[in-house]
């Protein structure tokens, strides 16, 4: 008889050292191509689709929850190679919580305001764990305004709800940032990725950009994921968000939108309500 070869763990693409150390420090770079060339192609091909279609005035940086209009990039949010690589940290039950195509034009890119994720989520989901899969459609360089984290601010200081200040509608991805003396960016690392790489983060940690002035378009497709274990607040359902069974099985009570159909509705209240953040 032949010994088995493989664990049932075989699958996952990160190794128990590097959980530690992404739960440690709140976000991971992974070195390899997320997916093989023609699949990421493919995604890119979507994208540049969908930007050529934004109405006139629409910032490219805006491009947050496309596949509530697009269903079709549900092969990528779905795929195994992305669910491979989220499982060994949230667990074999998955949900997709939200996409964002964060395009920066070159010449005239926005800065993204430093910020954790959790400040505009925390009347949606419960406990707060997303992890976010940063895809680099683009090379994300010093250059171009690729994205900067504080290592370990996921659980230091205010765990993810620092105390913000408004900035200046329109100057920058979101309307307002962590107070300075809240954050250090002496401390920040620079997440320089090759297209088709990714990184990892932890939806508390502190993070942001610098503006696009080079002559290089900066996009990142951040793909979000929950254990199907966090709970979304039931009145956003249907109206302002969904979330989607990615993986296993439902563990909180939600109800899940199905990745064949969109949901126009959704995008439009969102368009009409404004939304600051992501
Ligand atoms: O794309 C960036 O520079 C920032 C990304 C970000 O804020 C996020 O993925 O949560």
């Amino acid at each position: 008889m032949v010994a088995p070869t493989s664990s049932p763990l075989a699958h996952h693409r990160l190794t128990p050292a590097e959980v530690a150390r992404y739960n440690a420090e709140g976000y991971h770079i992974f070195r390899e191509q997320l997916f093989p060339p023609a699949k990421f192609n493919g995604l890119k091909a979507t994208f540049e689709h969908i930007l050529d279609g934004l109405d006139a005035g629409v910032r490219p940086e805006s491009m947050d929850v496309p596949h509530f209009q697009h269903p079709e990039l549900f092969q990528w949010l779905l795929a195994d190679e992305v669910l491979d690589l989220v499982e060994p940290i949230l667990g074999p039950d998955i949900a997709l919580f939200s996409s964002h195509f964060i395009c920066k034009p070159r010449g005239n890119g926005q800065r993204v305001p430093w910020h954790e994720d959790s400040h505009y989520w925390k009347t949606m989901i419960t406990p707060m764990e997303v992890v976010t899969v940063w895809l680099a459609i683009d090379p994300s360089t010093k250059v171009n305004g690729c994205m900067n984290v504080i290592p370990r601010t996921h659980n230091t200081g205010k765990l993810g709800f620092s105390d913000y200040d408004d900035l200046a509608p329109g100057i920058a991805v979101f309307n307002d940032e962590i107070k300075p003396t809240q954050r250090d960016p002496s401390r920040a690392i620079a997440i320089e990725l090759e297209a088709g790489q990714c990184s990892l983060h932890d939806g508390r940690i502190i993070h942001g950009s610098a503006p696009n002035t080079s002559s290089i378009r900066r996009c990142g497709y951040t793909m979000r994921y929950m254990s199907a274990g966090v709970k979304l607040n039931s009145d956003l359902v249907g109206k302002f968000h969904n979330i989607y069974l990615a993986r296993g099985q439902d563990r909180a009570g939600n109800t899940y939108g199905d990745p064949k159909q969109a949901y126009p509705e959704l995008a439009r209240f969102r368009a009409k309500h404004g939304k600051n953040g992501h």
